[in-house]
């Protein structure tokens, strides 16, 4: 039987064992940069079948948080090499996770203080944060102004030029097309955000259409066997809403089956929340075997809240993949640990997000504790 600790592929990846860290928004980039911190932190948890970094964006416009990191300037190549070098080092495997926020932004973040951009001027219901004298402050997102339709291909350029940068230049294994969690590519997908009339809104194929021609380029690229994507069919997360979610992620996969992909990766029920959602039903099995019968061969890697019980249940069910998020964040050998059915580190939420090695690199393996 399989089990979570046994090798598999994903596309062109050979990892060394089925779990993966999930992508973890931590705030330690200033400037965007990432720091030799960040490759600490990252090769502590290279034992991972596959790390997965946290949310990077593509470009300025794309920039929604203070101090998280970016992949289009110099300095930021040059900190992702030291990142994917210590990894490699340590014998793990790294994928970059391509970001664009969207309307989930502020225009202190945006070039030129300019408003966001989204499919539609509709204000997300939700926060980011800016830094105020060095301290982080959440603040409502500004309203975003709706992308003229001549500005698209550029940004699904820009996708292409990060993933080929991220593999070329970077030494990443691979990328994650952030999909997921109500920014940009998610944004357009759902009828709570998109209300274009043009090509891209209206009709599920119209709303998918960014989504798959970024991914097409991205795959153009740097192959379909180094390209993942992540998927949020029922988040509530920043705002995402859809009056029917079913056939509007079954349409998405069947699309991408075609694709060659390394991998699809979903996230169930609530990011970061619970993995029911009572007033969204949404069946993940019909999802995945939408994708399978549309000849998808990518490996299919779940998420959210799995500990090693639900996780073992998973592959047994025919999971490729789980991704692991706060217990990796807290739990540098966490693969070990699930191996042994060892403790497990308490996750410490105040150091989640901005700071320095406290609550990051200084989480105790059990050989040291
Ligand atoms: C937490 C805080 C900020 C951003 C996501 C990139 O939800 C994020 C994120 C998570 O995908």
């Amino acid at each position: 039987m399989t089990t979570l600790f046994d090798p598999t592929h994903a596309g062109d990846l050979a990892l060394a064992n089925r779990i993966v860290m999930a992508p973890l928004t931590r705030n330690r980039a200033p400037n965007a940069i990432p720091t030799p911190l960040m490759a600490e932190y990252y090769a502590q948890r290279a034992s991972a079948g596959l790390l997965i970094t946290e949310a990077t964006a593509i470009s300025h416009q794309g920039q929604g948080y203070a101090d998280v990191p970016g992949l289009y300037g110099t300095e930021q190549l040059d900190g992702w090499k030291r990142v994917t070098h210590a990894v490699h080092e340590a014998g793990g495997k790294i994928v970059v996770q391509l970001w664009h926020v969207g309307r989930v932004s502020h225009t202190d973040l945006q070039p030129d203080g300019g408003q966001p951009v989204a499919p539609s001027a509709i204000t997300a219901k939700t926060k980011t944060v800016l830094l105020k004298d060095g301290a982080p402050v959440f603040v409502d997102t500004s309203e975003p102004r709706a992308l003229k339709a001549e500005e698209l291909p550029g940004i699904v350029h820009t996708y292409q030029v990060a993933a080929r940068n991220a593999v070329e230049t970077c030494g990443f294994d691979g990328v994650e097309v952030h999909g997921a969690n109500g920014y940009l590519l998610d944004q357009f997908l759902r009828d709570g955000s998109n209300q274009r009339t043009d090509d891209y809104g209206g009709s599920i194929e119209n709303r998918a259409r960014l989504l798959l021609e970024v991914v097409r380029a991205v795959t153009s690229a740097i192959g379909g066997g180094r390209t993942g994507i992540r998927l949020s069919p029922v988040t509530p997360a920043n705002d995402a809403r859809d009056s029917n979610p079913q056939p509007l992620f079954e349409y998405v996969v069947r699309e991408l089956a075609s694709l060659n992909l390394a991998y699809i990766h979903i996230i169930e029920g609530a990011t970061g929340g619970p993995r029911e959602l009572p007033d969204a039903p949404f069946d993940y099995a019909a999802l995945k075997a939408a994708y399978r019968t549309a000849g998808g061969k990518g490996a299919w890697m779940v998420n959210n809240g799995y500990d090693k019980a639900l996780a073992e249940k998973a592959v047994a069910n025919g999971a490729d993949l789980v991704a692991f998020g706060v217990p990796f964040l807290a739990n540098p050998d966490l693969v070990e640990r699930l191996r042994k059915s060892a403790a497990l580190n308490a996750p410490d939420k105040a150091t989640f997000y901005g700071g320095g090695a406290k609550g990051y690199t200084d989480y105790p393996t059990l050989k040291a504790a």
